[in-house]
């Protein structure tokens, strides 16, 4: 009976909404800070000054927010991000991170 009611309050949370998806931009040794922050304008709708500060920050901590969507947009904006840096020869690496709620 309790088990019952618990997966019941479960599922009218889980319908609720769609789960929303971090996408990371991670730091390595070669992409160049000006690729970045290409990067972060034009697949991430950044102004320059936030793409800048976004940049530094992963150069700094390894890691940063790029944004956060729903599950096919962030795997289609990793897809976009890999698929730009490999044609400039890049090693640009972007992950997901299911948001908490
Ligand atoms: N660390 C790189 C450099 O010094 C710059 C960089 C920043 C690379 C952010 C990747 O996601 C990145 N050229």
């Amino acid at each position: 009976m309790d088990e019952k009611i618990h997966l019941e309050e479960r599922q009218e949370i889980s319908l609720d909404r769609p789960y929303l998806y971090k996408v990371y931009l991670l730091n390595d040794d070669y992409t160049t800070m000006d690729f970045v922050v290409y990067v972060l304008m034009t697949i991430f709708d950044k102004h320059k000054l936030e793409a800048t500060a976004i940049m530094l920050h992963v150069h700094r901590h390894g890691k940063g927010l790029a944004g956060i969507y729903t599950k096919e947009i962030a795997e289609t904006k990793v897809h976009q991000v890999e698929t730009l840096a490999r044609s400039y020869g890049f090693p640009l690496k972007c992950i997901i991170e299911r948001d908490d709620r």
